[in-house]
Order: C-alpha cells, then sequence, then structure tokens
C-alpha cells in the first residue's frame, strides 16, 4: 500500500526530476540567438514545500493548498558568479510576488529560494506587483523597479477592474532585505520603469513608458526618458521620448523598455516589448534598439520588426501571443542571456552574443514604414547576393 510519506516522496522526485532536467540547445534559425527547448521555469519548478501541507493530520489526501499559476516576467543578473533570476511568482488567486530562483550556469537547474521576498508596502499597499528590472547601479545597491498596481477608487462603482499602474522602487545588497522607496511621482501612470546601471550628468536615469490610463498609452508617444535628482524621492520632471512607438509596426499600441541596456563599445543595446492589436487581441514580440554611448536617450540604430516572435507552444497561455522580457544578462564570456516569458505562463532563455546584437543592430534594416520601401530594400538584397552567386 502507498503510504502518506511515499507519495510525499514521489512528488519531491519528481520535482527534483523536473527542475535537474539539462536543457538543450535547438538547431540556429536566423544566426542571431539560440532557443532551447525546454521552458527554464514554470510554476511547477516552485518548491513543492509551498504547494503542498506535507502534514498528514492537516492535508489527509496530500491536496495543493496553495496553488501557484504561473512563473512569468523576470529580472535578471549575474551575482556571485551565480544566475539569479527575481521571479514573477503568480498564485492561483492572481496575485504575483517575487521569488529568486538561483541557476550555476544561466541555462537550466533553476531552483527556488526557500522563501519568497517579502516586499515592504509604500504608505498606500498595493494590489499587484510584478515585472521587475534589476540594475546594479554604479551607486553600490541593487535596485529592483517593478509595477505596483492598485483599484482606481475614483472610478464609477462597480467597474472592479480600473486600476493604476505606477512604478515602485525597492533596492537591496542580498536579495533577501529590501528597503522600499517611495514610489515614482509622474503626471502620468507608468509601467515599464527601469533604472539606467550609471549616473548621467551626475543624476540617476529612468527608462519611462508614459501612458494615459491603465492599459492605454495612449498620448505617451513610446519609451522615456527621465534625470531624477533624487532616487529616495524620485520625481519625474522632465520626460523625453527616446523610442517612439509608429503606426503600422511592431509597436503601433505599445512599446516599454525590458531590461537595462547592455554598455558595448559601439553604444548601449536595448531590448524592449512591443505591441500591436489584432483580431486575435494584443500582440506582443521582442525588438532591440541601440543609443549612443556618450548618449543613452540618443537613438542610433532601429532594426525593422521584431528580435523574437512567440513560437509554437510559446503562443498559447494565459494571455496567448505575448513574449515579453524584463531580464538579460551580459556574461564574461560575451554571451547574452535574454530571458523572456511566453503567453504569461513560463521563463525561456535564448542566448546569442554582444557582438552578433550589435550587429543586428547596425546592419538589420530599419522601417520604410511602407510596402513599397520594404520592396525596395529587398531588392537591392536580391540583386547583390545574385551578383555574387553568379560570379
Ligand atoms: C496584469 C499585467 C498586465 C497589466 C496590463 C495587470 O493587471 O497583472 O500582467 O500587463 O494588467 O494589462
Ligand atoms: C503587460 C505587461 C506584462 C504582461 C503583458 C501581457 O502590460 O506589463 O505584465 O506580460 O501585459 O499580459
Amino acid at each position: 500500500m502507498t503510504t502518506f510519506s511515499d507519495k510525499v516522496r514521489e512528488l519531491f522526485n519528481k520535482h527534483e526530476e523536473l527542475i535537474t532536467r539539462p536543457n538543450i540547445p535547438l538547431e540556429d534559425s536566423n544566426g542571431i540567438y539560440t532557443r532551447y527547448q525546454y521552458p527554464v521555469l514554470t510554476a511547477a519548478h516552485t518548491p513543492v514545500f509551498w504547494r503542498y501541507d506535507l502534514d498528514e493530520c492537516t492535508n489527509p489526501y496530500l491536496m495543493e493548498r496553495i496553488g501557484m499559476n504561473a512563473t512569468l516576467n523576470s529580472g535578471a543578473i549575474k551575482w556571485n558568479g551565480r544566475y539569479l533570476l527575481v521571479v514573477r511568482v503568480e498564485g492561483a488567486d492572481r496575485k504575483s510576488f517575487f521569488a529568486v530562483a538561483e541557476s550555476p550556469n544561466g541555462i537550466d537547474n533553476f531552483r527556488f529560494w526557500d522563501y519568497p521576498i517579502t516586499m515592504p508596502e509604500d504608505v498606500v499597499p498595493a494590489t499587484n506587483v510584478y515585472d521587475m528590472r534589476l540594475t546594479a547601479h554604479e551607486d553600490g545597491w541593487i535596485y529592483g523597479i517593478f509595477c505596483a498596481e492598485r483599484h482606481d477608487d475614483s472610478a464609477p462603482a462597480g467597474d472592479l477592474s480600473a486600476a493604476t499602474a505606477t512604478a515602485a522602487i525597492a533596492r537591496t545588497k542580498d536579495f533577501k532585505t529590501w528597503e522600499r522607496l517611495p514610489d515614482l511621482k509622474s503626471k502620468s501612470q507608468q509601467r515599464n520603469v527601469v533604472l539606467h546601471p550609471e549616473f548621467v550628468d551626475g543624476k540617476y536615469a529612468l527608462y519611462t513608458r508614459p501612458q494615459d490610463g491603465f492599459i492605454d498609452a495612449g498620448s505617451g508617444g513610446g519609451i522615456g526618458w527621465a534625470l531624477i535628482d533624487d532616487i529616495t524621492h524620485a520625481e519625474v520632471k522632465d520626460e523625453r521620448i527616446i523610442d517612439q512607438r509608429y503606426y503600422h509596426t511592431i509597436k503601433e499600441v505599445k512599446n516599454g523598455e525590458g531590461p537595462h541596456p547592455i554598455k558595448t563599445p559601439q553604444g548601449w543595446l536595448h531590448l524592449a516589448h512591443g505591441v500591436r492589436g489584432c483580431a486575435a487581441g494584443l500582440r506582443y514580440v521582442l525588438y532591440m534598439y541601440m543609443t549612443a554611448l556618450d548618449d543613452p536617450s540618443r537613438l542610433i540604430a532601429s532594426p525593422a520588426g521584431a528580435l523574437m516572435v512567440p513560437e509554437g507552444g510559446e503562443r498559447v497561455g494565459d494571455v496567448s501571443n505575448v513574449l515579453f522580457s524584463n531580464g538579460w544578462i551580459a556574461d564574461e564570456d560575451g554571451r547574452v542571456l535574454i530571458y523572456y516569458a511566453s503567453s504569461d505562463t513560463r521563463m525561456h532563455v535564448a542566448v546569442s552574443t554582444v557582438d552578433k546584437l550589435v550587429d543586428y543592430c547596425l546592419h538589420t534594416p530599419s522601417d520604410g514604414f511602407r510596402s513599397s520601401a520594404l520592396v525596395e530594400t529587398l531588392k537591392k538584397q536580391i540583386e547583390k547576393n545574385l551578383k555574387l552567386m553568379n560570379s
């Protein structure tokens, strides 16, 4: 007869098997990056002892007591030689929280720390928190900027989905104890706010994403840039759009900075998400751009279209047709590990290099904004190639 402790042992064995499964690189599809066969994190990767009460007296059927629904939009950092994700874990009750998962190689064997992060509240407690961007700033702190969502009490009675989005700011030295600073003050709502790793003109610099409402970016024209006098009372005073949205592009409806940009000799490499609307709803894809080394707010390269779009099983999940990234790691060996979530459900990794991503940004034709412009760009490449092929 299978005893309670047999069943518990089985749960732990299965979990261990899952989280230690080696990940396998997939064939290069486009020369830019390599996807991996398995997600690096799913809800099933969360510890057994989070989900189950392991006491036979209080849980005789060995049921999941606290369901975990998804592991998604994670911040990423290399810290003391380990690859750390600050994961957005979503419970069965739709509340997200942050938890650290650590891997020795960044590709597989991600294991959650025993406890999730206890994040202190700001003056007005948030209903939901999500999508943390990590920045090891030159001031010595590691910052986590994330979205704090609260019900919009000014909405008509009965409108239970009206909400406000604010950029919350916290900092740490060990990922265990977090100091919460006051939320970012800004004229508009803000999501996708990211701290630049260096001081600019002696100030903290933020990538912002002004928006008219909770969902609509509206008149907020794209990814913004703001210098902040005091990070402990952060306020957006002047905000300038540095990566604009355009009609009939992959970022027509919305865009937002991903993780903070990577510094390269040719400029700052940026990863972002772009959103367009279609009959199936919103489609989220990842794209890149570059800004000048001496001025991170000056656009120098804008390759057309998406770097990555949802493929195969990535297309389906709680919010289908979504790729989202708020974490990547530029490793010492020149590799870039891109952590992305698919369809608000699971986390994946794709691997490229700084050199490849710079080449991608500088040599991918930019958007000509019209069909005929694409045909002309294409014709030039065909003509050049045909000459080469026939010589
Ligand atoms: C969800 C986010 C989403 C946002 C806007 C929030 O309630 O938690 O995942 O990005 O709404 O749709
Ligand atoms: C948002 C983001 C993410 C999410 C996406 C798709 O606006 O901030 O939290 O992945 O929508 O639901």
